[in-house]
């Protein structure tokens, strides 16, 4: 099982998609296990995004980020970040396929409404900076067995 850390940004919370989205993690079968509303801190933004840290976007990505509240959710499942990455769509919207999350409400890189890690790696570690061991419910879900084989 792959875990991976979602981000609905804050873009999609201030548009009132954050169930819209949750909805579709859910329903493609990806088991929440952690899910929290924060606002997050300019240190945390700037841990998130560390590997982007000499781009030249990065600090309007750390703005936007910490600019109003998130909801995080970490997600578990089979093959986990590929699937949920496939759910988000690509990087830049207006490029990302229809039936997306962001070919369905994005037009600009900046305003992409949500985050999914990019590797079993990353998916351990963005988890990790969000969640602590205790916040996570590894819960037994009754459809498991309709879900993973
Ligand atoms: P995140 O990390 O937000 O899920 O996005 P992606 O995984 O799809 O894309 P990324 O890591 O390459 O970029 C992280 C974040 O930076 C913003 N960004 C990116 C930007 O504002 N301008 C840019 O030119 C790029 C490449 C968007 C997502």
């Amino acid at each position: 099982m792959e875990r991976t850390l979602i981000i609905v940004k804050p873009d999609a919370v201030q548009r009132g998609l954050t169930g819209e989205i949750i909805k579709r993690f859910e329903a493609r079968g990806l088991k929440i296990i952690g899910m929290k509303l924060l606002q997050v801190n300019r240190e945390l933004a700037e841990k998130h995004y560390a590997v982007h840290r000499e781009r030249p976007f990065f600090a309007g990505l750390v703005e936007y980020i910490i600019s109003a509240p998130v909801v995080v959710l970490a997600l578990e499942g089979t093959d986990a970040i590929a699937a949920a990455r496939a759910t988000i769509g690509a990087t830049k919207p207006a490029e990302a396929a229809p039936g997306s999350i962001r070919g369905d409400y994005g037009l600009e890189i900046g305003r992409n409404l949500v985050h999914g890690s990019d590797s079993v790696e990353n998916g351990v570690i963005e988890v990790a900076n969000f969640f602590t061991e205790a916040d996570l419910c590894g819960w037994s879900r009754d459809v498991d067995r309709w879900v993973f084989e």
